[in-house]
C-alpha cells in the first residue's frame, strides 16, 4: 500500500463507512487505495476493500426490467429469479415504477405497499437508502413497515418488560474503563469477538474497544469465553474457554443459579430491594413447580459442561466483581428471549447490577462502541417523516406476511393480522442475505405483484426483482457519516463521478416524487449539500443544548471531521437505580427489575412464560432430529465483510476455501466423514443445501460447525427452487420461525445440518452480472 501514498497525482478525499473513516485515494477518476483516519487507533482492514467493491464487475450498470414483467406485468411473477433482464432508460424505468406505485395505491391502498426495506444501507446519514425510501413513500400515503431489527429483535421486545428500557442491549453499557478499574471477572457468553468490533452503523471512526479490552486484562481482570468457538475471544486475552452446546446457555445459567441458591451465595437483600418475582423463579429453579431441580447435574446433561465446571464458575462469579456480558447472537435463536432473561436473573442473584464494573449487559462483543460510550447527543440523521399507514410487522416475519395475507399472529401481547402486500420496494437491504430459509423465501417473494429494488451490485435480491435501479456508492456522492456510538462526525466528500449510469437513491426518489406530485414534500426545496448542512446544523444545535460544542458546518466540512470530547468519567449501567431505587425507578410496572413479569405471564404464551425458563429449541444437539442432521450450525458475522457487503472483493475472497465460504469443523467430526482440510462439502438439511470449503480446527466444539454469513447466494440452477447454493450462504439452511410469540425475532442460530463431501463443485458465478438484453427503445 505504501508505494502509492506519496504519489502526488493522487487526490485524498475524506470519507467514511460502517467499518471506519478513511481518506479515499483517487487518480484519473478511479479509487486506487485508502488510508485510514488518522485518529483511529485500530483501523479495520475492511476499509482496504472499498476500491475493489466500488469498481467491481458486479456493479449494476443500467436500469433493468425483467422481460416477463415488461411484457406481461404481474402475470409473469412466477418467472421472478428466472427471467432475463432488459436494459431500459432512466425515464422508462422511473415511469414504470411510478405507474406501478400509482396502480397499487389506487387499487388496493397504501397498505398494499411494503416499504420496510430492512437493511444496513450505507454509512452516510443523508443518502441512507432505507430512510430515503421510507421518506418518499410517506409523501405518497405511506407503506407497511418493519419494526425491531434482525440484530436484537427478541432483546428489544423483552428488555422493556424486565428493565424498563432497551439500554442494556442497545447501549450505552458499562464501560471497559470501569471494568478495568473495578472488575474482577468478565463472563462473556458468545465471547467478545474482535471481528465484530470493526463495525458500527454510520461509521466507527475510533475503534476503541479492542485496546480497552486488552487494558482491562492488563489490569488483572480475568475473562471466561462461553461459546462453541474458542476464537470468540482474542488469544491475547488468555480467556478460559467453556464450550456449551449451542442454544443451551439458559440451562447452563440455571445450573449456575442453582449452585448459588444451594450454597447460599445469592444476594437476598438485593433481590428484595431491587427486584420483583424472585420467589416465583426460585420455585422453578428448586423444582418446586415442576419436580425438576435445575441442578448443575441437570444442566450438564443439557449443555454438555461438567457439573464441577458449572459449580466452580458459580463460586468464582459470587466471589468477585463479575460482569456478565452476552452477545446479541444468543437471542437470534429459538426462544432467544430466555438467555437474555436468565442472564439478568443470574446477575440479580449475584447482586452486582449497578455496581462499578459489575452486573449484566448485552453486546460488548457485538458492535463497536458498546463498552466505550461517548457523551450522549443526537447524531445527524435524516427523518422519514410520518407514515400514514400504521401497520408494521415484526421485522423477521416477512415471508409469513407474503404467504399468509390476512392471517392472525401474536406479537408482544397483541393480536395482529398480516396485510395483503401487492408491491415490494427494497432499497439498502438484502433479504437474500438476511432472511432465513431462502428456498421458502423464493416462494414467498413470488406472491406480490411487483418487486422493485435499488442496488449498487447484482445481489441475489436485485436478481429476483422485476425492476432494478442502479444506485451510486457513497464515494460517488457527498454525505455526512455519524454513528451514535462514536465520537467523530465525518465529512464524506464525493470522490469520483457516478459510475456507469448510477443515480443516488435521493435522486431516484426525487424523480418518482416529481412524477407522483410530491416533489416539494420530499425535498423540502433542498439540494444535496443543503440537506447535509441542514442535518449537521440540526445536530449541532441539539448538542449545544447538552453543553456539547461542535464547529459550524463550514468549519466542519473544511476540517473534515468534528470531534465530541470523550466523557471524563467511567459509565456504569444502572448505577443511578442502585443508588436510589425509588427516585430512579425503572420504567417497569413495578419500578424494579422484573425477574417474574406479570405482564408477560398474562400473555399466556407457552413459548415465553413469566420467568426465565429452559425451553427446548426447535433443533439442537439434544433433540431427536440429530439422527439425520447431527451437527449444529452457527452462522455468525463474517470477519472479512459486513454481511453481504464487500463480498465481491479480494479481501473477502482471500478468506474463502476453494472459492466457497469456509465451514469450520472439529477434527472428530471431520474424521467421522473422512474429510480433509480444503475439501468442498455439501452442507444440507431438509430445507436445502450449500457448498462450503472445509477448515478443520479444534477451536470449535465437536458436534458444531460454523458457516459465517455473507457469501452471496449462488443457486446452481436459478430457475429451480431448492437447487444447491454453490457459495455457502447459511440462510439456505436456517429456520424461518419467530423466537416466540413475544419477540417474533429471527432464529438464525438454531439449525441442524449434515455434511458430506460434495460429488461435484461447479464454479461460483455469484459475482458475474446477469446477461442484459438491450432495450428496444434505447
Ligand atoms: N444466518 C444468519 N443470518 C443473519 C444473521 C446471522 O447472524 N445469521 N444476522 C442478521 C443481522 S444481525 C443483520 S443486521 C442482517 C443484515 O442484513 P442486511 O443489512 O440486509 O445486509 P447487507 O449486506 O448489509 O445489505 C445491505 C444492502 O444494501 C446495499 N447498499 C449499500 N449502500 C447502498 C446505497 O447507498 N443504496 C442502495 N440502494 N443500496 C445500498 C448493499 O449493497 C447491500 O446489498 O442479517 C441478518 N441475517
Ligand atoms: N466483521 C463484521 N462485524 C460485524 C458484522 C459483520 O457483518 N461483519 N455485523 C454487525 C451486526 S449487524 C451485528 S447485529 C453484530 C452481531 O453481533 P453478534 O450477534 O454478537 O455476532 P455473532 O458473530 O453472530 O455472534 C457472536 C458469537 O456468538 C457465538 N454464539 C452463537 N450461538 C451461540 C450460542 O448459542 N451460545 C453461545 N454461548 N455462543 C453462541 C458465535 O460463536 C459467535 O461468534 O455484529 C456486527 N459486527
Ligand atoms: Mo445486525
Amino acid at each position: 500500500m505504501t508505494e502509492f501514498l506519496d504519489d502526488p497525482a493522487i487526490r485524498w478525499v475524506s470519507h467514511s463507512s460502517h467499518w471506519g473513516a478513511f481518506d479515499a485515494g483517487v487518480r484519473d477518476g478511479r479509487l486506487i487505495g485508502v488510508r485510514p483516519f488518522r485518529h483511529d487507533p485500530q483501523p479495520s482492514a475492511l476499509t482496504g476493500a472499498i476500491p475493489d467493491a466500488v469498481h467491481a464487475g458486479s456493479r449494476i450498470t443500467t436500469p433493468a426490467v425483467r422481460r416477463g414483467f415488461l411484457e406481461r406485468g404481474a402475470a409473469s411473477r412466477e418467472a421472478r429469479g428466472r427471467d432475463e433482464f432488459v436494459a431500459v432508460s432512466w425515464d422508462e424505468a422511473l415511469d414504470l415504477v411510478a405507474s406501478e406505485l400509482e396502480r397499487v395505491r389506487s387499487t388496493h391502498g397504501n397498505e398494499a405497499i411494503f416499504g420496510g426495506s430492512y437493511g444496513w444501507s450505507s454509512a452516510g446519514r443523508f443518502h441512507h437508502a432505507k430512510t430515503q425510501l421510507n421518506r418518499f413513500l410517506n409523501t405518497i400515503g405511506g407503506f407497511v413497515g418493519q419494526i425491531q431489527n434482525y440484530s436484537i429483535a427478541a432483546g428489544l421486545t423483552l428488555l422493556p418488560h424486565l428493565l424498563g428500557s432497551t439500554q442494556a442491549c442497545s447501549g450505552p453499557v458499562t464501560s471497559w474503563g470501569s471494568i478495568a478499574r473495578n472488575g474482577g471477572l468478565v463472563v462473556a457468553f458468545g465471547g467478545l469477538p474482535d471481528k465484530n468490533l470493526q463495525v458500527a452503523a454510520g461509521g466507527p471512526a475510533e475503534h476503541a474497544a479492542p485496546s480497552a479490552i486488552r487494558a482491562a486484562r492488563a489490569a488483572g481482570v480475568e475473562f471466561v469465553n462461553i461459546s462453541p468457538l474458542q476464537a470468540d475471544i482474542d488469544d491475547g486475552i488468555d480467556a478460559e474457554w467453556i464450550a456449551p452446546r449451542p442454544n443451551t446457555d439458559t440451562a447452563l445459567m440455571l445450573g449456575i443459579a442453582h449452585t448459588l441458591l444451594t450454597e447460599g451465595l445469592h444476594d437476598r437483600a438485593f433481590l428484595d430491594r431491587y427486584c420483583v418475582g424472585y420467589d416465583r423463579f426460585e420455585a422453578y429453579l428448586a423444582g418446586r413447580t415442576d419436580g425438576i431441580e435445575k441442578s448443575a447435574e441437570w444442566a450438564a446433561a443439557i449443555c454438555g459442561i461438567a457439573p464441577a465446571t458449572i459449580r466452580t464458575l458459580a463460586r468464582r462469579m459470587a466471589a468477585t466483581r463479575t460482569m456478565i456480558t452476552m452477545t446479541w447472537s444468543l437471542q437470534r435463536a429459538d426462544h432467544g428471549e430466555q438467555p437474555f432473561w436468565m442472564a439478568i436473573t443470574l446477575a440479580a442473584m449475584l447482586g452486582q447490577i449497578g455496581l462499578p464494573g459489575g452486573g449484566v449487559a448485552f453486546g460488548h462483543g457485538s458492535i463497536s462502541g458498546m463498552g466505550t460510550p461517548r457523551t450522549e447527543i443526537a447524531s445527524p440523521n435524516l427523518t422519514a417523516g410520518v407514515n400514514p399507514v400504521k401497520t408494521a410487522i415484526p421485522v423477521a416475519r416477512i415471508c409469513d406476511m407474503f404467504l399468509h395475507p390476512g392471517e392472525a399472529y401474536d406479537f408482544n401481547g397483541r393480536h395482529c393480522r398480516y396485510p395483503d402486500i401487492r408491491l415490494v420496494y427494497w432499497a439498502g437491504g438484502n433479504p437474500f442475505h438476511h432472511h432465513q430459509d431462502i428456498n421458502r423465501m423464493r416462494t414467498a417473494l413470488r406472491r406480490p405483484e411487483t418487486f422493485i429494488v435499488n442496488e449498487s451490485w447484482w445481489t441475489a435480491t436485485a436478481r429476483f426483482a422485476d425492476i432494478v435501479l442502479p444506485a451510486t456508492t457513497t464515494l460517488e456522492r457527498n454525505d455526512v457519516g455519524a454513528c451514535g456510538r462514536d465520537r467523530f462526525i465525518i465529512a464524506m466528500k464525493q470522490a469520483i463521478e457516478p459510475l456507469n449510469d448510477a443515480r443516488n437513491d435521493h435522486d431516484i426518489f426525487r424523480g418518482l416524487a416529481e412524477r407522483l406530485g410530491t416533489l416539494r414534500a420530499f425535498t423540502e426545496g433542498r439540494s444535496e449539500m443543503d440537506w447535509i448542512r441542514h442535518l449537521y446544523e440540526t445536530a449541532r444545535e441539539q448538542a449545544s443544548r447538552r453543553q456539547v460544542q461542535l464547529p459550524d458546518f463550514d468549519s466542519f466540512w473544511e476540517r473534515e471531521f468534528a470531534e465530541i470530547e470523550p466523557p471524563a468519567a467511567d459509565f456504569d449501567l444502572f448505577s443511578d437505580f442502585r443508588a436510589d431505587p425509588d427516585g430512579a425507578r425503572l420504567n417497569t410496572p413495578s419500578g424494579r427489575i422484573e425477574i417474574y413479569s406479570d405482564t408477560i405471564a398474562g400473555f399466556g404464551y407457552d413459548d415465553c412464560p413469566g420467568h426465565a425458563t429452559w425451553l427446548e429449541p426447535a433443533e439442537w444437539l439434544g433433540s431427536s432430529q440429530t439422527g439425520a442432521h447431527p451437527l449444529h450450525m452457527i452462522s455468525n458475522q463474517p470477519r472479512n465483510r459486513l454481511h453481504g457487503q464487500l463480498d465481491d472483493t479480494a479481501l473477502s475472497r482471500s478468506g474463502k476455501v476453494g472459492g466457497r465460504e469456509p465451514l469450520l469443523i472439529n477434527p472428530v467430526d471431520a474424521a467421522a466423514r473422512a474429510l480433509a482440510d480444503g475439501d468442498i462439502v455439501r452442507v444440507f438439511n431438509a430445507r436445502g443445501s450449500v457448498l462450503a470449503g472445509v477448515r478443520i480446527t479444534d477451536t470449535i466444539r465437536p458436534g458444531v460447525v460454523q458457516l459465517a454469513t455473507g457469501s452471496w447466494y449462488d443457486p446452481s440452477d436459478p430457475a429451480r427452487d431448492g437447487s444447491t447454493d454453490k457459495h455457502g450462504n447459511p440462510n439456505v439452511l436456517t429456520i424461518d420461525k419467530g423466537t416466540s410469540r413475544l419477540g417474533q425475532g429471527p432464529i438464525a442460530q438454531t439449525a441442524l445440518v449434515e455434511v458430506e463431501r460434495a460429488a461435484d463443485a461447479p464454479p461460483v458465478t455469484a459475482y458475474d452480472p446477469p446477461a442484459i438484453a438491450p432495450g428496444a427503445k434505447r
